[in-house]
């Protein structure tokens, strides 16, 4: 993607209906795919978020707004029935001045707005165990909320994206290409995910045998997809809707697995310093099986770690691909942040194989 130049964030703003004129942009939060705004009404009374979509990573913008205006729509109606605030409940999408869900601007990049979830913390790290367990119980509670929606009529916004065989395929390819000359650097990383080349098919082969139920999911349940409440502590708002498509429930509970049951940065250089915790891997389990264990079979709790796992293992393939090729899928700051990303991954997926069966007793027992 082409960097965003004052002029096209100027012409983006301009072309959404917020109903107030518009003031100053500045870039907002802290994800590795969009371009991220917060716009401001010109009287400092409001604010928006407004995004480019990356749509090198998400290529068909139309089918992707179709899902996010399809799911918070649902979403808002499952609020209200509920008694709950559907303006801060879920993401709401500001009209373009033309009435459409997203504005294409003169080079070609998507851009939408969303109202502003304001009064809420958006955590890039697991503070305490209770904005974990909170994370839990929101990501819980959107699987639950979304089980009636028909999960046929969602577009598959990336295709193949937890297909982790497919993501350990394309990880040869990059090798035996090393545009980069990166690979003599990483001959233990490449040893690591050799060694569990058949772990990869574990949940797909599940799937397919009708083991395991395809559900509606979100597919990015980082802890900075949850906005939390600043009042009152509790999980109000999933946002970073591009991923929701057909998957697993052990895709979504092992997302936050990966990124939370730890007390490091994702991009953590010293590996002395990454442990997974079985701790904090409880006190997720507690919150996401109460909000949702019990629409869960007894083979998805079972599939669970394997969740937690193989998303780790997937994301520390994906990192460590994209370094081979030269960083150009997930946003970096410094050099090697993405082999640092992987590093921290596979460290984490060690810390899981020696605590995997302590994780399945948990997955069941709770
Ligand atoms: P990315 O796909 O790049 O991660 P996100 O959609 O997650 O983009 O947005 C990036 C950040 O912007 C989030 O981590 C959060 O801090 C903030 N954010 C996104 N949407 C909202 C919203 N509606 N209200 C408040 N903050 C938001
Ligand atoms: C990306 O968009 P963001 O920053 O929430 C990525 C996830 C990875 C994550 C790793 C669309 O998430 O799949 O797990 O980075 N999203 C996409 O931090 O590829
Ligand atoms: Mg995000």
């Amino acid at each position: 993607m082409k960097p965003v130049t004052q002029e096209l964030l100027r012409q983006a703003a301009a072309a959404f209906d917020f109903g107030l004129p518009t003031g100053e942009a500045q870039r907002y939060g802290a994800g590795h795919i969009n371009d991220t705004f917060a716009v401001w009404a010109a009287d400092h009374s409001r604010r928006w978020i407004l995004q480019r979509i990356n749509t090198d990573t998400f290529t068909d913008p139309a089918g992707l707004m179709e899902n996010v205006t399809g799911v918070t729509s649902y979403l808002r109606r499952e609020i209200l029935a509920r008694g709950g605030d559907p303006d801060r409940e879920t993401l709401n999408v500001v009209p373009t001045r033309e009435g459409k869900p997203y504005y294409t601007d003169c080079e070609g990049g998507a851009w939408r707005a969303y109202l502003f979830v304001e009064g809420t913390v958006c955590l890039q790290k697991v503070e305490n165990e209770r904005d974990f367990y909170t994370a839990a119980e929101t990501f819980g509670n959107f699987q639950n909320q979304l089980a009636g929606y028909p999960a046929a009529t969602l577009h598959e916004t990336i295709a193949r994206f937890h297909d982790t065989p497919n993501r350990y395929a394309n990880f040869e390819k990059a090798l035996a290409a090393d545009v980069m000359g990166r690979a003599r650097e990483i001959g233990p990383e490449i040893a690591f995910i050799r060694a569990r080349e058949a772990d990869c098919h574990v949940l797909m082969d599940q799937l397919a045998a009708g083991v395991l139920p395809l559900r509606v999911t979100h597919n990015d349940t980082k802890l900075n997809n949850v906005l939390i409440d600043q009042a009152t502590g509790k999980g109000i708002c999933v946002i970073d809707l591009d991923t929701v498509m057909p998957g697993l429930s052990a895709y979504d509970f092992g997302d936050s697995i990966r990124f939370g049951a730890n007390d490091c940065a994702e991009d953590e250089p010293d590996q002395s310093k990454v442990h997974f915790s079985l701790h904090l891997y409880e006190v997720f389990a507690r919150g996401y099986l109460a909000a949702a264990g019990s629409a869960m079979t007894e083979a998805e709790r079972r599939s669970l770690p394997w969740g937690a796992k193989l998303m780790t293992l997937e994301c520390g393939i994906r990192f460590l691909t994209d370094y081979l090729e030269g960083d150009h899928y997930f946003k970096i700051s410094r050099p090697a942040q993405n082999l640092d990303r992987a590093r921290t991954q596979f460290t984490l997926v060690e810390g899981m194989e020696r605590e995997f069966d302590a994780m399945t007793q948990l997955a069941l027992e709770l």
